[in-house]
């Protein structure tokens, strides 16, 4: 989701076209005038702001929500003496500042103790545990309730209220004192520049700036084409966003916050002259839990579709490895869970240590990203020609594992990323996606690095490199005659979802290939148990569980067979379905472009690309070797058909292959339906990445929640 101002036209009726269609639209009537209007119009946008920030659902489209400010503005400016600084059009409006000025935190921001182990949490609950039933306020069997919340990449910030208007914002600095960013921070929608309802006359709040991971993708291929700085990750580019000296570059970037607690509080309504600091019996309310909805009331963001209340360590364990399957969908980074006491009263009885509170513990996931040494810029050549740059590094522990290689992905990526080796360079890896490297840190590069360039020729085979004008990809031009696009051939025949020959690996393919013993996937039909036993790292036992698969993948289905050949843009599904269309290799063979076509799914560019892998000779010649090897592919099944009739289907998230269409298609074809919201009567909820309140909403009800793998599955497909 983007923010009102990023593009992108929101669901939702205008409130402005419903003011219109009444005949009032402009307020110069009897009851308003422009004082009215102005009101009006600030109160309408700030609860969109609300709406969108807040309870993550915008209730106007872009173009709806600049035509309210639109209208201000001309109001503001006809009328300056409406002109207030808590103006939703004064956001922005501030001069550049030569530097920021520093400020002393009224209540220290203080920072988190760490743990890492499941061991580490039940540690930290057992002495939070003894401690409150020594002070008497834990019975001896009870367990402590703890507020759980996510705790997210961004920076910490304060944000300080008098009298219901933002008067300062400061970072946490080193925690005494922080630098002024007041001018900056007004510019977030996301933060009220006046509080709602009736807020005490000093109240501070503490809470996370941070910038959602597709809005930091679309932000650094803007800054790319700009030519300006990229940023390595989105907390380095809200922190960079944040401490802008211009407002109006601030202003610009899509940053988000969300509160998680407080500092000052003084004069809450109802007690008007107390100060009130954490676990003073002032505060207007006793749980962390009840402080956060009670500012979320004011019209502060609280995160609260993630946040829980759990008891004991079982609970917190729960939480964090819930959050842990949560973590990929979520629309911004997290580096863990903060697990906090929830009653004021037993916060205050725990107190501190040092600078953090004995009374919360943030749970770290491990690292996604970790900084490392280049090494060297290798290539790999793919199966089809494909030259992929690959980073040899310094060996670093991240994401849970050590890793030596990263991709670069391409040529334009090292160069718009400025990646040299021996840089120190960030490597990211997420879940269990190939690790990447994500940038240079440039202030540890030492002078004189040359830039990477591109090897001209195969370092393979010899033959040329070559890269189209529209294509990122460079390909080596060898072809079959190039061994390391006949090695990945081999692998790609022999994957899974192909011929699925278990035991024929990497390492066999090399020596295979090497030896020049196999040329060709025909070749392969042809080995024999005993020269395989004579290989490196073979066995006896292990030639003859080969053969013995070589044997079964002489009777594949057609599909598989046909998806094993490796034509360009022919991915399992279409095989498939090419397969089912045809029902014979032959008839595929001497299909033309025109009868390919009737396919499901099949356009023009598979067609030509099936068209011209058949046309080849050398491959005609594989397709006969095979035939003489003994391979006899058989029918494909037909789908069960109908077995999804009366269910319905939610989508959400984006899916590894599969658009929303196709899987629509698909679950259509099936009998099934498809729906855009979640209810009790939702069967399945089909949740790919960056899914957000929709899987969230299942979670809730108990409706069985799939990946794209799995409704293929359950299509039979
Ligand atoms: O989300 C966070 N990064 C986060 C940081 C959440 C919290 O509840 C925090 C925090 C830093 C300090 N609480 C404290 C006391």
């Amino acid at each position: 989701m983007s923010p009102p101002a990023a593009g992108s036209l929101q669901g939702g009726r205008s409130s402005l076209g419903g003011r219109q269609a009444e005949g009032t639209a402009w307020g110069h009537t009897a009851s308003g005038g422009p004082a009215q209007r102005v009101a009006d119009l600030r109160r309408e946008i700030d609860e969109h702001n609300v709406r969108y920030y807040v309870h993550d659902e915008p209730s106007v489209s872009d173009a709806d929500y600049d035509a309210l400010m639109r209208e201000l503005q001309a109001l503001e400016a006809e009328h300056p003496e409406l002109l207030t600084s808590d103006s939703p059009t004064q956001r922005v409006g501030a001069a550049p500042l030569v530097e920021f000025g520093s400020v002393r935190h009224a209540v220290p921001m203080l920072s988190l103790g760490n743990a890492f182990e499941p061991g580490e949490v039940e540690a930290f609950d057992r002495r939070v545990s003894d401690t409150l039933r020594g002070a008497g306020l834990l019975d001896s069997d009870a367990r402590v309730a703890y507020f759980c919340e996510l705790k997210l990449d961004g920076l910490a910030i304060n944000l300080r209220y008098e009298n219901g208007e933002l008067v300062q914002a400061a970072t946490r600095g080193d925690g005494q004192e922080g630098e002024d960013v007041t001018a900056n921070i007004r510019t977030l929608r996301a933060i009220p520049l006046r509080l709602r309802g009736a807020p005490p006359r000093v109240l501070e709040v503490r809470g996370e700036v941070l910038m959602n991971r597709a809005d930091f993708e679309r932000l650094n291929q803007a800054q790319a084409t700009r030519g300006e700085k990229i940023f390595v990750n989105p907390r380095n580019a809200a922190a960079g966003s944040l401490r802008q000296l211009d407002p109006r570059i601030t202003a610009n970037r899509p940053l988000r916050f969300f509160a998680y607690g407080w500092g000052e509080i003084r004069g809450v309504p109802g007690d008007a002259a107390a100060p009130a600091q954490a676990g003073d019996a002032s505060l207007p309310r006793d749980t962390h839990g009840g402080m956060l909805q009670w500012l979320a009331g004011f019209g502060v963001p609280v995160n609260v579709k993630h946040n829980r209340q759990v008891l004991g360590a079982a609970g917190l364990l729960d939480f964090y490895a819930q959050v842990g399957g949560l973590r990929p969908g979520l629309p911004y980074d997290i580096d863990g869970v903060v697990y906090k006491v929830d009653a004021l009263a037993a916060q205050k009885v725990l107190g501190f240590v040092a600078r953090a509170p004995r009374f919360a513990v943030a749970h770290k996931f491990p690292a996604e990203e970790a900084a490392t040494q280049l090494l060297g810029i290798e290539v790999q050549v793919g199966r089809t020609g494909a030259i992929t740059p690959v980073a040899r590094l310094a060996p670093v522990f991240v994401g849970g594992v050590t890793v030596t290689n990263a991709t670069l992905h391409n040529e334009d990526e090292i160069r718009r990323k400025d990646v040299r080796v021996g840089d120190t360079v960030i490597v990211r890896r997420a879940g269990d996606v190939i690790p990447e490297v994500v940038g240079p840190v440039l202030e540890k590069r030492v002078d004189d690095l040359p830039p990477f360039a591109m090897p001209t020729a195969c370092p393979v085979c010899g033959s040329a490199i070559e890269k189209l004008e529209d294509e990122a990809i460079a390909r080596c031009t060898g072809g079959l005659f190039c061994a390391a696009q006949r090695k990945q051939t081999l692998l790609h025949a022999a994957g899974r979802k192909a011929l699925d020959i278990e035991g024929l690996g990497e390492k066999l393919v090399d020596q295979l290939v090497d030896t020049g013993r196999i040329k060709s996937l025909a070749d392969l039909y042809s080995l024999q148990a005993e020269e395989l036993a004579a290989l490196d790292r073979m066995g006896q036992k292990s030639a003859e569980n080969l053969v013995r698969a070589l044997d079964q993948a002489r009777t594949p289905t057609l599909g598989r067979l046909l998806f094993a050949l490796g034509i360009r843009h022919v991915g399992e599904t279409t095989a498939r379905d090419t397969a089912r269309h045809f029902g014979s290799l032959e008839a595929i063979l001497d299909a033309d472009e025109e009868a390919l076509l009737v396919v499901p799914d099949v356009g023009p560019v598979v067609a030509g690309s099936i068209r011209r892998f058949f046309a080849e000779p050398h491959n005609r010649e594989v397709v006969a070797q095979l035939r003489a090897q003994g391979v006899e592919p058989v029918a494909e099944a037909e789908p069960q058909g109908a077995s999804l009739t009366g269910k319905t289907f939610v989508l959400t998230g984006t899916m590894p292959t599969w658009s929303r269409d196709d899987a629509t298609r698909h679950i259509l074809a099936a009998g099934g339906k498809v729906s855009g919201s979640v209810s009790k009567k939702t069967a399945y909820v089909v949740a790919g990445e960056e899914a957000g309140s929709k899987l969230a909403k299942a979670q809730e009800l108990g409706v069985a929640i799939l990946d794209e793998d799995g409704l293929k599955a359950l299509l039979g497909l």
